[in-house]
């Protein structure tokens, strides 16, 4: 699939690089070098749905030598977007709930979403995605810089976990270890 990235808010990006590279000395801001553009994404798609919510998956790879994370999504298909992962619920069944602390992709390492495992998650969707159409998705990382992409809306049967949503996660019990969940 040919690949199409937009880097977004560029001209701000680097405002507020400039405004932040004095003050701060934290490890996301130590490097003037923006997070988004050291990522690329690959095998981009989001699972066709009618309303509700839906998931959508990618690679994402990271050509940096420091780790970049990925803390917030959106998308013009959907009235908002979560990161999400699936974990053993309450009962013990999968189920899928905010990722607490975003997706981070290793430096010069891969992130793989699939069904089955993290995924983003597009909720509150104002219109049908209809298999074939395309959609742009767009990232937000630890620095705030964003990057933008576009996806295709595939025909799937698989990734029907029921959501859980956050918010307490942190202080839940560890939960049990379990097989690898399919998907
Ligand atoms: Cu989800």
């Amino acid at each position: 699939m040919k690949t199409s990235i937009r880097r977004g808010a560029f001209v701000t990006a680097l405002s507020f690089a400039a405004a932040f590279a004095g003050a701060c000395s934290s490890d996301e801001a130590e490097s003037a070098h923006r997070q988004a553009d050291s990522v690329v994404v690959h095998e981009q798609w989001v699972k066709a749905a009618d309303s509700g919510m839906t998931s959508a998956f990618a690679e994402f790879r990271n050509s940096a030598d420091t780790e970049v994370r990925v803390v917030a999504a959106s998308s013009p298909a959907a009235g908002w977007a979560e990161l999400h992962e699936i974990a053993p619920g309450d009962t013990g069944a999968p189920v899928m709930r905010p990722k607490a602390g975003g997706f981070v992709i290793p430096a010069g390492g891969t992130y793989t979403l699939a069904a089955g495992g993290d995924h983003l998650m597009l909720m509150d969707l104002p219109a049908p995605l209809t298999p074939g159409a395309e959609t742009e998705i767009t990232l937000e990382f630890a620095d705030r810089s964003t990057m933008t992409f576009t996806a295709q809306v595939r025909d799937f049967a698989g990734a029907q976990e029921n959501y859980q949503p956050g918010g307490d996660s942190a202080d839940a019990p560890a939960a049990p270890s379990t097989p690898a969940h399919g998907g």
